[in-house]
């Protein structure tokens, strides 16, 4: 999609920490990391929130869970844990419209969220 930024950033026009990709998803640094370990992981496709997730994408979002185990493994979170999240909307913060879950780890989380 046109003027996305997560658009540009998974097909290279605008340059990130790439930690993984492949046809379907891409996983990069924030840019403004909230743990020790940040990852944003973004279908290609642009959706721009989950509320536009169907059944259709169930092999999409399926694939992108694995890919995030295998990074949370790979940072070693595995044992400790780690949190996976996707922000919907102005209550939860949501600033960039294109569908990404933020998977981060490397410290404890409080819950509730604030
Ligand atoms: P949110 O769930 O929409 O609030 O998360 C957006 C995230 O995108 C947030 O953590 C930002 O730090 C991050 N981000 C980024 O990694 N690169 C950017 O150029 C911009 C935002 I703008």
């Amino acid at each position: 999609m046109q003027d996305c930024l997560f658009c540009k950033i998974a097909n290279g026009e605008i340059p990130s920490k790439i930690l993984y990709q492949d046809a379907e998803v891409v996983a990069f640094a924030d840019i403004n990391p909230q743990a020790p370990h940040h990852v944003l992981l973004i279908p290609r496709r642009h959706l721009a929130s989950m509320k536009e997730v169907t059944e259709q994408d169930g092999a999409l979002l399926a694939h992108l869970f694995v890919v995030a185990n295998k990074l949370a493994q790979d940072f070693g979170l595995s044992e400790r844990g780690f949190r996976f999240v996707t922000n919907v909307g102005p209550d939860a913060g949501q600033s960039v419209f294109h569908l990404h879950f933020h998977l981060l780890g490397g410290r404890p989380f409080g819950w509730p969220p604030g």
